[in-house]
């Protein structure tokens, strides 16, 4: 987006939200894959845009041609493959209301079953006590009632973590996105990266992961084929590459700027040292950067997610998080876990590896997907 005069400040929205229904809105939500936003009054709900498909294959994100797809249809596709992904864990929840009798045993297996989906023994513990009074007060008496009972105690825990990526609010927006090896780093930041394009916003990636050169050929490879600058250094310093990234970006008024960074474990104190040392460089670049703190979190991690959510937020002062793969064995328990412990804002949960495939974060979708 360019410093035009009417210049609109992008959020990333539900996947559902409508935007731009005549009224000029203040902090404009950048929206889910598929969703156009008019500059103002129009806005195209029905088509998902056709994205060419890549000249070359990369092993990080993949993009197909696709056919027109309908909103609705769109919308039932992501709860259908968001269903399937959690299906562990919803069947197990399901399996327990049908025919039960509201009794301790009902109870204990909810108990056993949510400890299973990776809740965690606060959340769970949480969840437990606050049906029993629902139940109580509410006077239930049948097992479905109770599992809508559940759900509503379920979306309030994790309405909480619910918040929509704003964008618009610094010129640019610097982003870095931090996380262990292999969580879809990298994978993220391109999704993102085409998300935004969409919406009109310039994006610079800095291939912040020098640890390996071939990530830094990833970032680059696909950055050419997207029409987006990847600032590289040959070796190096991957806080410089930062630096660098952020002035190009002021330099060039871009809109936002996104630092890959190498994974590594929280257990690893001197790359977690690095990751400071990133955001601090970052910091004398632009006052105030970066302004958004991203750690992605691969959902097939458990309980473990939220020891990384801890050991990130201490050391980086966390923003957001995105929880990707939740479409393989993943529980889907530990997002109740991360509300209960600390709630750092989901802004984007993952289901595969196309663009489409990342969308953001819904209480009540995630809770329907679990228990609907
Ligand atoms: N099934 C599935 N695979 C995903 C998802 N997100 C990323 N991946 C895959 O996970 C693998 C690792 O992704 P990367 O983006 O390279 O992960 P990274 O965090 O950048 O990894 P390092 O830079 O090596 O630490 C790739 O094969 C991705 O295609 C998702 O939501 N679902
Ligand atoms: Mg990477």
């Amino acid at each position: 987006m360019g410093s035009g005069a009417q210049r609109q400040t992008p959020v990333l929205p539900a996947a559902d939200e409508k935007m731009g229904s005549g009224v000029q809105r203040q902090t404009p939500v950048l929206p889910a894959a598929d969703e156009k936003t008019g500059s103002g009054a129009q806005r195209q709900t029905a088509v998902l845009p056709t994205l060419a498909a890549p000249a070359v294959a990369t092993e990080w994100i993949s993009e197909t041609a696709e056919r027109p797809v309908l909103e609705a249809e769109r919308k039932s596709s992501w709860m259908a493959r968001l269903k399937a992904g959690l299906s562990k864990t919803s069947s197990n929840l399901s399996l327990l209301f049908i025919g039960a009798k509201i009794d301790e045993d009902l109870y204990e297996e909810l108990e056993a079953a949510l400890l299973m989906s990776d809740a965690g023994m606060d959340a769970t513990q949480f969840l437990l006590d606050g049906l029993r009074r629902k139940v109580k007060d509410e006077r239930l008496l049948d097992a479905a009632a109770v599992k809508g009972a559940l759900k509503v105690l379920m979306t309030d825990m994790l309405r909480p973590l619910e918040k929509p990526l704003e964008l618009g609010r610094h010129e640019p927006l610097v982003m870095m996105i931090a996380g262990v090896n292999g969580a879809g780093k990298t994978t993220t930041i391109g999704k993102l990266a085409k998300h935004m394009q969409k919406y009109q916003q310039s994006v610079l990636l800095a291939a912040g992961d020098t640890f390996r050169a071939a990530a830094r050929e990833q970032l680059m490879v696909w950055g050419q084929r997207n029409n987006v600058t990847v600032i590289a250094q040959e070796s190096g310093d991957p806080a410089a590459v930062a630096f660098d990234a952020v002035q190009s970006g002021k330099a060039k008024k871009m809109d936002v700027v996104m630092v890959d960074t190498a994974g590594r474990l929280p257990t690893q104190l001197h790359l977690m040292e690095e990751l400071k040392k990133i955001k601090r460089v970052i910091g004398m670049g632009m006052d105030g950067a970066p302004h958004e703190l991203v750690l992605v979190i691969d959902g097939n991690t458990g309980q473990n997610a939220l020891a990384q959510v801890k050991a990130f937020d201490d050391a980086l002062q966390l923003t957001g998080l995105v929880i990707t793969k939740l479409d393989g064995t993943a529980k889907g328990g530990v997002l109740a876990a991360i509300a209960r412990t600390r709630p750092v804002p989901v802004y984007f949960i993952g289901i595969g590896e196309k663009i489409e495939d990342l969308q953001p974060f819904k209480a009540d979708e995630f809770v329907e997907a679990l228990l609907g």
